[in-house]
């Protein structure tokens, strides 16, 4: 029984370490958008301002790039609910672009001002 629970803990840590690991990498290896050049890349801008996301709900089609941009005097987040993407905390003027490869609904906020709510329709 021992041998059994033990296992089962182990396996826990590294379903963990599973789960944890690839969110991270795929913060670093966000492309600097300079891929295939015959590929129009397109990107979209959101901005954020006076503690909001501006426009609030964007939709877009898949492959867009989504740059959000820091107007406000205080650092913000830009941080999905289920973690798909995170940025550091955004100084004014400073951006942070994600660009989205998969159909769904991303909500996001600022986790230093959890009331800023926004989301992005990927279609
Ligand atoms: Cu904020």
């Amino acid at each position: 029984m021992m041998k059994t629970r033990t296992w089962m803990f182990g396996v826990a840590i590294l379903l963990a370490a599973i789960a944890a690991g690839p969110s991270q990498s795929i913060l670093a290896a966000t492309p600097p958008a300079n891929s295939s050049p015959e590929v129009a890349v397109k990107e979209v801008a959101v901005k954020i301002d006076n503690f909001s996301f501006s426009p609030a709900t964007i939709t877009v089609p898949l492959g867009t790039t989504v740059r959000w941009t820091n107007r406000d005097d205080i650092p913000h987040t830009v941080v999905s609910d289920d973690k798909t993407f995170k940025s550091k905390a955004l100084d004014t003027d400073e951006d942070f672009t994600y660009t989205f490869t998969k159909p769904g609904t991303y909500g996001y906020f600022c986790s230093i001002h959890p009331k800023m709510t926004a989301k992005v329709v990927v279609q």
